[in-house]
């Protein structure tokens, strides 16, 4: 049965207006006409990325071949995506190469609310080997976060030398440390820390893994702040020699915590949210163009410390991530990474708890509710007792990689819908199959967007249609359906209705 969102969904060359009318909203109109060639940034086959704490290895049956429920969905979102390890809790592992190496001994750090607890734990040679038999099972690859604030060049290169020799070619490259621009907060003396002071310590470590593994790669300086790509850059020309750098990498919450009230749906997914990521995007580019690298976002999601319930976890993120995706890939970035992994290991990363639970506790709600949301409320992947189930913003992700290995046409769309007033956005991409394909994300909670999609005089073929659904913004579910009925251009162009708060790829077969 066709479904009412389906139905206003469907493209058609002749009865997308009466179809409009009947809906009864709005009556934006835009025409958008593609450019003859694809001359944008070719989006990687390994753009879609999943960043989880390093403490998710101190079980090494988690990430591991064995472990089935989670291969499958990891196999599910992606063929080929990117793992990234890393997160607060990745300053306080400690290699642990045989079982019977004794534990080091630690630096003095200072407990702060919000940051991670000084509990330290071992990862070993173990949950290693089972990491690279789960790479190898699902197809992913892996970005290697050591340690940076306790640690040592010594250690850092030992564990480096066992998780390149493991990894193999699963393995991207290392980074050393994560969110250093924050160490002034309860790792660094806050007098001293800078950008520079970072650059020093991490050349130290980084020189002392290229010189056990000589064809270390690195991504750095995965901040939470992209100014101190710039920063870096500015320094870069003086170091002989570097290590080899092939990313530029940085982080990206929308907002937080969840107990902030402006962390809401309308905001996550109004337009001036996409500018402040343009903005961000601009200067993380720039930065990385002068050093010869790319941009990788390597950690982010909706909302810091661990999300928000009705936000992070309901169908909004599924937009907000697709949108999101797509602007950072029209950035020429080589991917996007979403934080999540189970409840315990990103409360550990936090300092303990979610704030997202604190608010649910305040506002009355019954344990069973509490534990019906995902932990944490983030996470792309859910885990459920031995079960993990993909949750919305992680279908957010899987629709707009399906331009991954596909070259984007740098289109006037996102600004020509919303110069029409519509709280959407609009990409289009060459697939590797030669099709073209065109997402359209209308954010709007109500109103319906017509739009006249000009493929180009000559072009001829059938459209077919695939919708990200769900029956409203702040629900529980996401929904990814290709549409059965396909509908022939007539003279290169076709009419189709945008339908509120839904998901449109529409792609020339
Ligand atoms: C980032 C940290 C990560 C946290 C996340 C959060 O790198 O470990 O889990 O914030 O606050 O800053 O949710």
């Amino acid at each position: 049965m066709l479904t009412r969102r389906k139905f206003l969904a469907a493209t058609s060359c002749t009865v997308a207006a009466a179809r409009l009318h009947v809906h009864g909203q709005s009556k934006v109109r835009v025409i958008l006409g593609l450019p003859k060639e694809a001359t944008g940034p070719r989006m990687p086959t390994d753009f879609l990325g999943l960043s989880y704490e390093v403490q998710q290895l101190a079980d090494p049956s988690f990430f591991s071949a064995e472990n089935s429920a989670l291969n499958r969905e990891f196999k599910a979102l992606s063929p080929t995506g990117v793992l990234r390890l890393g997160g607060n809790t990745s300053e306080f592992a400690y290699w642990k190469p045989k079982p019977d190496s004794a534990e080091p001994e630690h630096p003095a750090t200072r407990e702060v609310v919000g940051e991670p607890k000084a509990q330290y734990y071992a990862v070993t040679a173990e949950a290693v080997r089972n990491l690279a038999g789960f790479l190898q099972a699902t197809g992913w690859s892996c970005i290697y976060g050591i340690g940076m604030g306790t640690n040592t060049p010594a250690r850092a290169a030992e564990e480096a030398v066992f998780v390149a020799e493991r990894l193999g070619d699963r393995l991207q490259y290392f980074q050393i440390g994560n969110e250093a621009d924050l160490f002034s907060h309860h790792l660094r003396d806050p007098s001293t820390w800078s950008a520079k002071a970072y650059l020093e310590e991490w050349l130290t470590l980084a020189r002392a893994i290229t010189a056990r593994v000589p064809a270390a790669r690195f991504g750095m300086p995965d901040v939470s702040n992209a100014s101190w790509l710039t920063e870096i850059a500015d320094q870069w020309p003086s170091i002989l020699s570097p290590p080899r750098v092939t990313t530029m990498t940085h982080h990206y919450y929308f907002g937080g915590p969840a107990t902030n009230p402006d962390v809401n749906i309308l905001n996550l997914l109004k337009p001036a949210t996409m500018q402040k990521v343009q903005n961000t995007a601009n200067v993380a580019t720039a930065a990385a163009s002068r050093i010869g690298a790319r941009v990788r976002m390597t950690e982010g999601n909706t909302c810091y410390r661990g999300g928000k319930p009705g936000v992070s976890d309901v169908f909004a993120a599924a937009l907000w991530s697709a949108d999101y995706s797509l602007l950072l890939a029209s950035n020429n970035y080589s991917g996007v990474n979403l934080h999540g992994g189970t409840g315990k290991s990103v409360a550990n990363s936090v300092g303990g708890s979610l704030p997202g639970d604190t608010l649910l506790k305040d506002s009355g709600a019954p344990p069973e509710q509490i534990a019906a949301h995902p932990h944490p409320f983030y996470t792309p992947i859910a885990t459920f007792g031995s079960d993990y189930l993909l949750e919305p913003v992680a279908y957010g992700l899987k629709f707009a990689s399906s331009f991954s290995g596909g070259t984007l046409f740098e289109t006037d769309f996102s600004k020509k819908l919303q110069d029409a007033g519509a709280n959407s956005t609009a990409y289009a991409a060459k697939l590797p199959s030669g099709q073209t394909s065109v997402i359209i994300l209308n954010k709007d909670k109500l109103a319906d967007i017509e739009i006249e999609l000009h493929f180009g005089h000559g072009m001829s073929g059938t459209v077919e249609t695939e919708t990200l659904h769900a029956p409203a913004l702040d629900s529980r579910e996401a929904h990814i359906t290709r549409l059965t009925r396909t509908d022939s251009l007539k003279q290169g162009k076709c009419s189709v209705v945008a339908a509120h708060a839904t998901g449109l790829r529409l792609t020339l077969i």
